[in-house]
C-alpha cells in the first residue's frame, strides 16, 4: 500500500512538474499593502486572475512542444520568431504578460517604505531636468498609450535613461530591444490595473503610482 502511494505520488509529481513549467509567483507583499493607492480587490483580481491566466495560457501554449519548457521566459520572448508559427502570438502575449507582471509587482512597495536617494535624484535630474519632469514625462506616456499596454523607464547601453511605452503585453524582449536597453521601472496601464478604483481616470492612477514605487529596486536595476 505504502509503495503504491509512493509510486502514485512520484508519478503525479513527475507529470505535474513536466506540465506546470511556469508558475505564478506570490506577491512580495500583502494584497492590501499598496492601499489606498492601489486597492486590495484590484490586487486580488489582478494577481490571482489576470496574472494567473497568463501563466496558465503560456503553459498551455507550450504543451505541444514540451522541449520549450526548458527555456527561460526571456529566452522564449527574445526568440519569438524561432517558435512554431502557431504558438508565436500566444507565447508573445501570455509570456509577455507573465514577465511584465512579475516585474511590475517587484517595482512596487508599500507607501513610504522607500524614497528617491540623492544618487537616483541626480541621475533623474541629469536625464530629464528634474524628478518632477521625469514623473510628468512618464505620466504623459501612460496617458498617451492608446488602449492597453505598459510604460517603461529604460537605460540604454550608453547609460542614457528614456521613457517609452509598449502596446498589449509587449516588452523589451519580445520587441527585440533587450540587447539595446534594460528596464528599471514599469506601469501597467491596462484598464484591469485601475478601473475598479479610478474608473476612466488613468491620469489619477498614474499620479497615485508614485506613492508605491519601490525606488530602492529601481535604483538597483539602474546600477546593474
Ligand atoms: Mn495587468
Amino acid at each position: 500500500m505504502k509503495k503504491q502511494i509512493l509510486a502514485l505520488s512520484v508519478g503525479l509529481w513527475v507529470s505535474l512538474s513536466a506540465i506546470a513549467q511556469f508558475t505564478l509567483p506570490a506577491l512580495p507583499y500583502k494584497y492590501n499593502a499598496l492601499e489606498p493607492y492601489i486597492d486590495s480587490t484590484t490586487m486580488h483580481i489582478h494577481h490571482d486572475m489576470h496574472h494567473a491566466a497568463y501563466v496558465n495560457n503560456l503553459n498551455a501554449a507550450l504543451e505541444k512542444t514540451p522541449e520549450l519548457y526548458k527555456k527561460s521566459l526571456t529566452e522564449l520572448l527574445s526568440g519569438i520568431d524561432k517558435l512554431p508559427a502557431d504558438i508565436r502570438a500566444a507565447v508573445k502575449n501570455n509570456g509577455g504578460g507573465v514577465y511584465n507582471h512579475n516585474f511590475f509587482w517587484k517595482i512596487m512597495a508599500p507607501a513610504g517604505s522607500t524614497t528617491i536617494s540623492p544618487a537616483l535624484e541626480k541621475k533623474l535630474t541629469e536625464n530629464f531636468g528634474s524628478v518632477e519632469k521625469f514623473k510628468e514625462t512618464f505620466e504623459k506616456a501612460a496617458l498617451g498609450r492608446f488602449g492597453s499596454g505598459w510604460v517603461w523607464l529604460v537605460k540604454d547601453n550608453a547609460g542614457k535613461l528614456k521613457i517609452l511605452s509598449t502596446p498589449n503585453q509587449d516588452n523589451l524582449f519580445s520587441t527585440g530591444n533587450s540587447t539595446k536597453m534594460k528596464a528599471a521601472l514599469t506601469l501597467d496601464v491596462w484598464e484591469h490595473a485601475y478601473y475598479l478604483k479610478y474608473q476612466s481616470k488613468r491620469a489619477a492612477y498614474a499620479k497615485a503610482f508614485w506613492n508605491v514605487v519601490n525606488w530602492k529596486e529601481v535604483e538597483r536595476l539602474l546600477n546593474e
